[in-house]
């Protein structure tokens, strides 16, 4: 059996790539690490955490007695385990740099130990070339992240290539676009937005909504993952993007079509601070390889409006019973005006 450690496994991204993985890949044992925060919930595993070939592990990227014997017994590493949402990093970054960057650090460490590690997938973000006014970001355009989650992601983005650089430790580095689908924390633009309005609970937009993100659907991003690690070349960076570029405000008015709700659920908010225009990604590198995009926009929107509709025993507990997330939403949104 092919050895895998998946971090942050038990997060949106991480939970959906540990379910494609289990099934697309019969010879592969997967063994999640998480920390579980507010952010990773053992829920979102529910239909794993039985498989003989998954191991749960909670624990803490950033504590070397708990990861660095699960990276030396791994052929693969796919690291996702980051703190992820901007509008905290703003309220607050010391998390964002613990996790991102010193728990990349304690990974590497471990990876330029391990004697069989065959491939290090550092898991980065479009958000680390900044608002890109127009055209499209390329893997070798400059970094200029704007935000403290941004700036932690491009840390670890650089930190991960400088072991392949220096030590030849077999690191690539993705940078996707934003992800939608099933399991994505309700603080996220469009579950956020979902669950306001299935509520009739108004949906704070930021600015003049005018704002851009490129949508990938995360089984698009798992589909990418799962080719780069056989056909990558170490020490490359390989971007992937949904080439669904929409503005926040059509985002929105899809999203209450799709419900059957009025427009005047839109309440204009304070912008973020140094909120970035616009995201895009020339996916040239990673189409070479044969990966092309699966799930149309109006589809992937469709069935996650869906999903968030059909399975609120996921959503509701943390909306409505979870102090924490009420405190955050209050200290995020009660101010905006
Ligand atoms: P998420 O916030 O849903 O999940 C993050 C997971 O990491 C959680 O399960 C959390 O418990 C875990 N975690 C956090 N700190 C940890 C620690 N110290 N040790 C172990 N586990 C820890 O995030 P996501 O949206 O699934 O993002 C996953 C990765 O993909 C991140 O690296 C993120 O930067 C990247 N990414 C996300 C998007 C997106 O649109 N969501 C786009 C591009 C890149
Ligand atoms: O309440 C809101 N109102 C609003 O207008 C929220 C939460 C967001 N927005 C806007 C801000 C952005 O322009 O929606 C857009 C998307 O916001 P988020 O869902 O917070 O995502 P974003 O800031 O673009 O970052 C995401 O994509 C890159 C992920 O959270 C990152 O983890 C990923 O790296």
């Amino acid at each position: 059996m092919v050895e895998v450690l998946v971090t942050g496994g038990a997060g949106f991204i991480g939970s959906n790539f540990v379910r494609h993985a289990l099934a697309s890949r019969p010879d592969w044992r997967v063994t999640t690490l998480d920390k579980l925060t507010y952010a990773g919930r053992r829920e979102n595993l529910h239909d794993v955490m039985d498989n003989p070939r998954h191991e749960f592990v909670h624990g803490d990227i950033a504590d070397a007695g708990v990861s660095h014997p699960l990276v030396e017994r791994s052929t693969f590493v796919v690291h996702f385990a980051a703190e992820t949402h901007v509008d905290r990093s703003i309220l607050a970054a010391g998390d964002f740099i613990r996790t991102d960057v010193e728990g990349t650090f304690v990974l590497l460490e471990a990876a330029r130990r391990a004697g069989n590690l065959q491939r290090f997938v550092q898991i980065s973000t479009d958000e680390v070339y900044g608002s890109v006014p127009t055209g499209a970001s390329r893997e070798t355009d400059e970094l200029k992240p704007r935000n403290p989650y941004a700036a932690s992601k491009a840390g670890a983005d650089r930190l991960a290539y400088s072991y392949w650089a220096t030590y030849g430790l077999p690191v690539i580095v993705t940078r996707a676009s934003n992800n939608y689908g099933p399991y994505q924390f309700p603080e996220k633009v469009i579950p956020l937005f979902v669950t306001n309005a299935i509520d009739d609970i108004p949906v704070p937009l930021y600015g003049d909504g005018r704002n851009v993100r490129d949508w990938l659907h995360v089984d698009d991003h798992c589909r990418a993952i799962d080719l780069l690690i056989d056909k990558a070349t170490d020490g490359e960076v390989y971007n992937i993007g949904g080439g669904n570029d929409v503005m926040n405000v059509d985002l929105t008015h899809r999203i209450l079509k799709e419900l059957g709700k009025p427009t005047s659920l839109i309440e204009p908010v304070a912008d973020r601070p140094g909120h970035d225009r616009r995201y895009c990604l020339d996916t040239t590198k990673l189409r070479g390889l044969g990966w092309a995009p699966q799930v149309p926009f109006e589809d992937g929107l469709r069935q996650t409006v869906d999903w968030y509709r059909r399975n609120d025993w996921w959503w509701r507990p943390i909306k409505e019973n979870d102090p924490a997330f009420k405190a955050y939403y209050k200290a995020q949104y009660d101010t905006r005006g």
